[in-house]
């Protein structure tokens, strides 16, 4: 009997005496050193971060995005690299059974010392690399990171094979192929620790993947099944808890481990689900999801997963004119509006949420409801598609191969299975996530771009090997088995402009225009299914200029902008597309502004065309969003994160309601392109006005037009009305949206030169009844500090078109490039920090007709 109580102590003390620690994760990213390997020189370095990053903040180089120093840093990638950094372990830490160093990314070719043990090569930035460091960590520890130049691993790779690789060394490092240089960016080979860099230390188990994944929806239920890998010492009992933090429900498994990794499933469900849709649909609704791993009622871990209820499909099904390509999201086909993204951080590899945070504002803004994130730049930082989840973006997203063709050996294969396997599992919880796909243009470059000439047969097909091994088996396999539910699509664009299946099946790019000189009418021409690249550059705004070249104006042909400008024809393609246009201005401003005037033109004669085809076509993505350096460019938003003319243009273009004419012999058909799920009847107003403002016809007309459709509404014969075509605009309203139609181009418009009247108030105390003081006067009128916005009322006698005002503060006007119709005030808003009224400056294209 006393042996008996005696027992029950012992076990209670043991109980009592072994509470559970929660398992701890240490992140290092103080008190880091770095030095070039044959110098040794140790200064401060930031982790995460590149080696050019801290090199720039020390001053040991010129920033390489002004003037022409990029060329002054290249020296910087062709040498060796060394982090190091000492680290203290408490004795509470240190007592914990098991520890693992994880790196979230080295770029590239990196080999990691612990207390002088290598314990680490690598050899891709894309992926993140754990190693047990249980038997070698101590109390104080000396961590060492050795970063090998990429130059010369490139170079003894491509030795090894009798042929070139298109398109040069970049093709042997897994790292963003853009910094080797691109048609938009500099050559920046950043090497340094780019991700965090933490210290898991744990004694029973640890929670290695959550995959929530939704089997099954209905108006009632949402099925959900929750994956888990844990990682347990031995064979014990974890608890898996998961707690809907929207409707307070929880539920809890308790299951038996083996010892290493087990996984698990629990089914839990969701009453009357709330669905996830992009922002021009719907509510972007996510479920706040905790999930928290146990054991004897201590909790070990705890995460928090949005979960996004959602389908959606790729469709791609043979029909009487090729094949479909188009998204359905909960069951509907959605038409897909946004661009093409790139990286927006080149050299400081640490998030800076705020630009983060702007760009997807200016997506949402702009009613863009997909971005391509395109295969030479990175995988996102988890934060990029946080903020896609709950602004209600869709994400298309490459796989990081791009316009080349890359090495096959098993090598190679496997540590791209690995890049793959590891980023689809990052990134399959995210509803924003829409589509994998293989590469940018390797098929198309492969089929098209001359990159066979001068190989043999037998190269040929080696090369064609290595990618239909990558392309069409690693990582089809790679979505299908870890993200079932997402499609994936081999390369972008399916066929190449070269190939007559171009406009009828599959994803397509139109270079004709910009890269082939067409003009931008061909985008009416050949409109493919689904368009998911075309562009046209254009000169950022001055105030970027003027950052990078450090000048206070800004000069035509500038010796320190030029090298901004990465196409070798690009300079000229623009003058040569500005002249069939637009008037050729000689004054720098004034060609910058044109020059954003022309993209602008170009794009929405695109995106209207694509838009106006729909459900033929159901996607229309440009190139390109943002920039990563000050550039000359195919962005519609400029490195230091202003609008073009392209991004308020594109703003309009994608409005969920859309009218659109197109001009057939003496009829102009005009079109409501609705993407909305609801009909919509309203009126629809014509005005044909002349640009002295007299009206020359005017017609009213009761209209339908249908949910998620295109659909001529009226068909306005020409020939019957009497007007001067370079002197009259068609004014078509219906319900809230406008649009403007002119019968000739820009350049042939007879555009009067007449002064414009401008008032400026603050917002809230705006009178909406609009008594304008003489000419270009200011207001000054107090303001709150709940009032964040100025309003600008213009009004001029005769039409003015493009009207682009620019003020003397930071801040953001709500519609610019604008036209503004003869004797119609229109008011826009300017949102700014500042306190006083801005100091205006205003553009036209009239002032530019001699
Ligand atoms: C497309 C892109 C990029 C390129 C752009 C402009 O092909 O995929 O490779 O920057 O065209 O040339």
């Amino acid at each position: 009997m006393g042996k008996h109580y005696y027992t029950f102590f012992i076990i209670i003390f043991t109980f009592l005496s072994c509470e559970e620690k929660p398992n701890k994760i240490l992140l290092l990213h103080e008190d880091w050193q770095f030095s070039e390997v044959e110098k040794i020189k140790w200064q401060p370095a930031n982790v995460p971060g590149t080696v050019q990053a801290d090199l720039l903040r020390l001053g040991e180089i010129p920033d390489p995005f002004l003037k022409n120093n990029e060329d002054s840093i290249q020296w910087v990638s062709s040498k060796n690299w060394q982090y190091k950094k000492q680290f203290s372990v408490s004795e509470e830490i240190l007592k914990r059974t098991k520890h693992f160093l994880k790196f979230e990314g080295l770029d590239t070719y990196a080999e990691v010392f612990l207390n002088d043990s290598l314990i680490l090569s690598t050899n891709n930035a894309f992926r993140s690399w754990e190693v047990d460091v249980s038997d070698a960590l101590k109390a104080k520890n000396k961590l060492l990171v050795d970063f090998k130049s990429p130059d010369s691993i490139e170079k003894a790779e491509a030795k090894k094979l009798n042929y070139k690789l298109p398109e040069g060394n970049r093709v042997f490092t897994r790292k963003p192929q853009y910094q080797y240089g691109w048609d938009w960016a500099p050559t920046i080979k950043t090497m340094g620790i780019w991700r965090n860099v933490s210290l898991e230390s744990y004694d029973i188990a640890r929670l290695k993947d959550v995959f929530l994944q939704t089997k099954s929806i209905s108006d009632s239920l949402a099925e959900i099944v929750a994956k888990f890998e844990i990682e347990t010492l031995k064979a014990v009992e974890i608890t898996l808890r998961i707690t809907n933090k929207n409707t307070s429900e929880t539920i809890s498994s308790t299951f038996k481990t083996k010892a290493g990794e087990s996984e698990f499933q629990m089914p839990f469900s969701i009453k009357n689900p709330k669905l996830w849709w992009t922002h021009n649909l719907g509510d972007s609704f996510l479920y706040d999801i905790e999930i928290e791993l146990l054991h004897n009622k201590n909790v070990l871990e705890t995460y928090s997963k949005n979960l996004g209820i959602r389908t959606i499909e790729l469709v791609t099904e043979k029909d009487s004119i090729g094949e479909s390509f188009y998204f359905k999201l909960n069951g509907k086909p959605v038409y897909m509006k946004g661009a093409n993204y790139v990286p927006q951080q080149m050299l400081d590899a640490k998030i800076d949420r705020e630009k983060y945070t702007q760009l997807i504002g200016d997506a949402v803004s702009a009613n863009m409801n997909m971005l391509r994130i395109w295969g030479g730049g990175i995988y996102e930082d988890d934060y990029f598609y946080n903020l896609c989840d709950e602004k209600g973006i869709l994400i298309w997203q490459d796989f990081m191969f791009a316009c080349a063709m890359y090495p096959g050996d098993a090598e190679f294969l496997e540590n791209a299975k690995q890049e793959a396997i590891e980023n689809v599992k990052r990134l399959r919880n995210h509803p924003s996530i829409a589509l994998w796909c293989g590469n940018n243009e390797n098929n198309e470059g492969w089929h098209r771009w001359g990159w066979q000439e001068g190989k043999t047969e037998a190269q040929k097909q080696e090369i064609w090997d290595s990618y239909y091994a990558l392309f069409n088996h690693i990582l089809p396999r790679v979505v299908d088995s870890l993200s079932p539910k997402i499609s994936y699509w081999e390369s972008s664009p399916k066929f190449g402009r070269g190939d007559k299946r171009y406009q009828f099946q599959g994803d397509a790019h139109d270079w004709w225009v910009w890269h082939d000189g067409y003009p931008f009418e061909h985008f009416e021409k050949k409109v493919p299914r689904f368009m998911s690249e075309f562009g046209f550059q254009s000169f950022p705004s001055p105030e970027t200029v003027k950052y990078a070249t450090g000048r206070d104006s800004v000069f035509k042909n500038d010796p320190l902008f030029a090298n901004h400008q990465k196409h070798v024809r690009g300079f000229k393609i623009i003058e040569e597309y500005m002249a069939r246009d637009f008037p050729v201005p000689q004054n720098a401003e004034d060609y910058m502004y044109v020059s954003q005037l022309l993209q602008a033109r170009g794009i929405t004669m695109g995106i209207h065309a694509h838009r106006r085809a729909k459900p033929y076509n159901m996607g229309t993505l440009y190139w390109q969003l943002n920039d990563c350096w000050p550039a000359i460019s195919w962005s519609s938003i400029d490195y230091l994160g202003n609008w073009k003319a392209l991004h308020y243009k594109a703003k309009k273009a994608f409005e969920n309601v859309l009218i659109s004419t197109e001009e057939k012999k003496d009829t102009l058909n005009i079109f409501v392109v609705n993407d909305s799920f609801k009909t919509i009847k309203d009126s629809l107003v014509l005005k044909l006005l002349n640009f002295d403002g007299e009206v020359i016809h005017k017609k009213q007309l009761a209209i339908e037009s249908p949910e998620n459709s295109s659909k001529i509404v009226y068909s306005l014969p020409l020939e019957t009305l009497k007007f001067d075509r370079d002197f009259s605009v068609l004014k078509i309203n219906f319900g809230k949206s406008e649009y403007l139609n002119y019968f000739v181009k820009p350049k042939d418009l007879k555009l009067k030169k007449e002064e414009i009247e401008i008032e400026v108030c603050c917002s809230v105390e705006r009178s909406r009844d609009l008594s304008l003081p003489s000419n270009s006067k200011v207001l000054d009128c107090a303001r709150t500090d709940n009032n964040l916005c100025f309003s600008v009322t213009l009004v001029s006698k005769t039409l003015q078109k493009n009207v682009f005002l620019e003020a003397d503060e930071k801040g953001k006007f709500d519609d610019n490039f604008f036209d503004l119709l003869p004797n119609e005030p229109k008011t826009i808003l300017f949102s700014t920090e500042s306190k006083t009224p801005p100091k205006l400056k205003l553009k036209t294209l009239n002032q530019l007709f001699p």
